[in-house]
């Protein structure tokens, strides 16, 4: 195997190239590298300066996260190749493209100078991983850009780019095109010896009133945010040792909080999912090389709020779009809504008006499907209805050129019905975009019985391209998302008619770490929403046939309590703040009456968890077993990035495994006698049982 760091004379300057594809990761191998080559540099007489390079499509872009979880990752001690590097007796320079993120950062800010092209971002993205920087980015970052810029940095993970990084003292120059001779050019300029005056370990550190201001107010933000990761808090004790301690000190400290980050279940959860997502892009089946077509130009059928935000998410990225509605009014009100949507954008200063006007010019609001005809990818995001849909796609199957591809955006629908429609099933595939789907991460791509390989795979590297995770769903009723809601959605409504209120079940689940409880979701979703799938759902018979069966948001929607937007639903609204509603309790005590549900007061916060989780991980064991999911971390990224599930627990499957598949069986199993099984409600997947049977985990599989 060719080694992944060597290094080359030019003329008095050592070239270092790091070569690891894909991202350059900071392996032991390239450790182990980096230690060897700048070994020999310290002690080769005929260089005088470093030029620190790497090659393919980025700069280092942080730790190798995979041997995080394979023995021990501080092996062959990263701060001790930085330490040589700080006191090599001779400048070094980094030189950044791509990202140089983490480790890969810190790298370049154990070097003594850093010059980036415009385009380069660099970070410390550690807490996202559930991680705290381990290689000094806590302590040098300090001492190069100040405390509170640093700890913004590290809390919130997000990189930055090249030219703001200059600006806040962490890059020294902005440079163009070939980086080897813009290093040469660099170096020219430098006066000799300078370099012992540039190790960031040696820098002072700003005020240390200031600095100790500064790190009791992260502190005092961390208190007030239950969701904070754990991580975040040891971030700001390293903060602290760099301001308290000597550099040693404080680097000592960061290694244990970097070891005993990497040990908790947290940091396995998110780089669970870290994986996940990229894993989720690789699709069975699908043949080798298969040709994907290009796509120039969409086509939005529907200028609803669904619509109009699955147009913005391609003329955000400079792809035409077509949006049709079939009246005027209707049309102008979409259109109406993505420049109010983009004008919001505008005033958080986030856009400038000149990315507003060019992606305002990039959409066309059309009257005739016929205006969609040349587009490579039309989406019909119309009312959630069978016969309206297949009108709609009986049409675009006609008219839209030959090779485009047709995606429904129903959220339930049977997918195959709709693409023989079509007259072109090959065509055919869903994207079922969340809501607000210019904002949620979520897509689920519906992979249709005769959706061709070509198709599928022009839409999930599309999907890539606007910036959205994209799962493979097979075709039944719900896809992977909503299927599993049924279950989760079930329980919260018969825990309300056992005699929990709305808030308790909503705060239990908010506690254990979902963005919203679902109660709250359904107001704001739309209780009419809700009840009419379920009553389509009912009309296609594909309901329990428990009469009680999620009867509180039938009654609700029969009463008019359509949720957040009708100022009454599961809560009464003041504005925007849910307030309790003892009417609905009312309700519920009724529904519970009719259907001879037992009222009980010792409902408690861990048994609805329970009751909820249960059922979505059972239902997810389902959709493994039929092949509707491909794999368990599939579901994990449907969950954490469309329905709010905490990322920080890794999904529901990741989570029961966490739990124990046995565990889970046996409490399933306790409410099945607890409240009776006559619907089914609590008979376990046959693939939950055998894994638990043989001690597997859904990871296994
Ligand atoms: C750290 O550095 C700790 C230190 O402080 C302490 C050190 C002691 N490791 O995302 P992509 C793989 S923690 C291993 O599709 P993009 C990825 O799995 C780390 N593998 O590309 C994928 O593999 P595959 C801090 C990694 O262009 C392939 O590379 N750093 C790593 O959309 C392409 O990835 C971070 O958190 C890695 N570090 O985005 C940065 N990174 O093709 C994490 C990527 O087999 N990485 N891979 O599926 C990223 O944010 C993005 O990958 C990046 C490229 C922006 C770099």
């Amino acid at each position: 195997m060719s080694r992944p760091v060597t290094w080359r004379k030019d003329d008095g300057l050592a070239v270092v190239t790091i070569d690891n594809p894909p991202v350059n990761a900071l392996s032991m191998a390239v450790r182990q590298g980096l230690l060897d080559v700048f070994r020999q540099i310290r002690d080769d007489p005929a260089t005088h300066a470093v030029a620190l390079l790497c090659a393919g499509r980025t700069f280092v872009a942080g730790a190798d996260i995979r041997e995080f979880s394979e023995g021990d990752p501080v092996a062959v001690d990263p701060n001790g190749i930085f330490d040589l590097i700080e006191h090599l007796g001779k400048p070094v320079l980094a030189t950044i493209h791509g990202t140089a993120l983490g480790g890969g950062f810190e790298l370049a800010l154990a070097s003594h100078y850093r010059i980036a092209l415009a385009n380069a971002r660099v970070g410390l993205p550690e807490i996202t991983l559930g991680l705290v920087p381990g290689a000094g980015g806590t302590q040098r970052s300090v001492r190069l850009m100040g405390v509170r810029p640093a700890l913004e940095l590290m809390l919130s993970g997000t990189p930055i780019a090249a030219p703001e990084a200059m600006k806040k003292g962490l890059i020294d120059e902005i440079v163009e095109g070939d980086l080897l001779a813009a290093a040469k050019a660099f170096f020219s300029r430098l006066p000799a010896g300078g370099e012992a005056t540039r190790r960031a370990s040696e820098r002072p550190i700003g005020d240390a009133e200031t600095a100790l201001a500064d790190i009791e107010s992260a502190r005092q933000e961390l208190l007030g945010k239950s969701r904070a990761p754990l991580a975040a808090a040891r971030i700001v004790d390293c903060v602290s040792a760099a301001v308290s301690q000597s550099f040693a000190q404080g680097l000592e400290f960061e290694r244990h909080q970097f070891l005993a980050s990497v040990r908790s279940p947290e940091s396995a959860a998110l780089r669970h999912i870290f994986f996940a997502e990229r894993e989720a892009a690789r699709i069975p089946g699908l043949p080798e090389g298969v040709q994907k077509h290009p796509v120039a130009k969409v086509g939005v059928i529907g200028a609803g709020t669904m619509g109009g935000g699955i147009a913005m998410n391609f003329i955000n990225v400079g792809i035409p779009v077509v949006l049709i509605d079939m009246g005027q009014e209707a049309l102008d009100r979409g259109l109406g809504i993505i420049r109010r949507n983009y004008e919001t954008t505008l005033a958080k200063g986030k856009l400038t008006r000149e990315q507003l006007d060019a992606r305002m010019a990039l959409l066309t609001g059309a009257l005739q499907y016929g205006d969609v005809a040349d587009c490579d990818l039309v989406i019909e995001a119309v009312f959630e209805n069978m016969s309206i849909k297949k009108e709609v796609l009986g049409k675009l199957g006609g008219l839209c050129k030959p090779d485009a591809i047709i995606a429904t955006n129903t959220s339930s629908l049977d997918v195959d019905e709709l693409a023989l429609a079509t007259g072109r099933p090959q065509d055919v595939l869903g994207m079922h975009f969340f809501s607000p789907a210019n904002v949620m991460r979520l897509l689920e791509v519906v992979r249709g019985r005769q959706t061709s390989p070509a198709a599928l795979a022009t839409v999930m590297a599309l999907a890539k391209r606007i910036g959205k995770v994209a799962v493979v769903s097979g075709v039944c009723y719900g896809f992977i998302g909503n299927r599993m809601l049924e279950g989760y959605l079930r329980e919260a409504e018969l825990l309300l008619m056992e005699g929990a209120t709305p808030a308790q079940v909503d705060q239990a689940l908010e506690a254990f770490g979902m963005a919203m409880g679902p109660h709250r979701m359904m107001d704001l979703a739309g209780v009419d929403v809700g009840a009419k799938v379920l009553i389509e759902r009912g009309k296609a018979g594909g309901l329990p046939a428990d009469p009680a069966y999620r009867s509180v948001i039938q009654t609700l929607h029969q009463l008019g309590r359509n949720g957040q937007k009708a100022g009454v639903g599961y809560y009464r609204y003041e504005g925007r703040k849910a307030v309790s509603d003892p009417v609905v309790d009312d309700i519920c005590a009724g529904l519970a009456a009719r259907y001879g549900i037992a009222r009980r007061s010792d409902i408690a916060a861990g048994e609805i968890v329970r009751r909820c989780l249960y059922p979505l991980i059972n239902e997810g064991a389902k959709t493994l077993e039929e092949g509707i999911a491909y794999r368990a971390s599939d579901i994990d990224v449907v969950w954490t990035s469309g329905y709010g599930f905490p990322a920080r627990l890794g999904g529901p499957m990741h989570q029961a495994d966490v739990i124990g598949l046995a565990a889970i069986l046996e409490g399933m199993a306790v409410f099945a006698r607890r409240y009776g099984n006559q619907y089914g409600y609590w008979e376990p997947a046959a693939l939950l049982q055998k894994l638990a049977a043989s001690g597997q985990r859904f990871a296994d599989y």
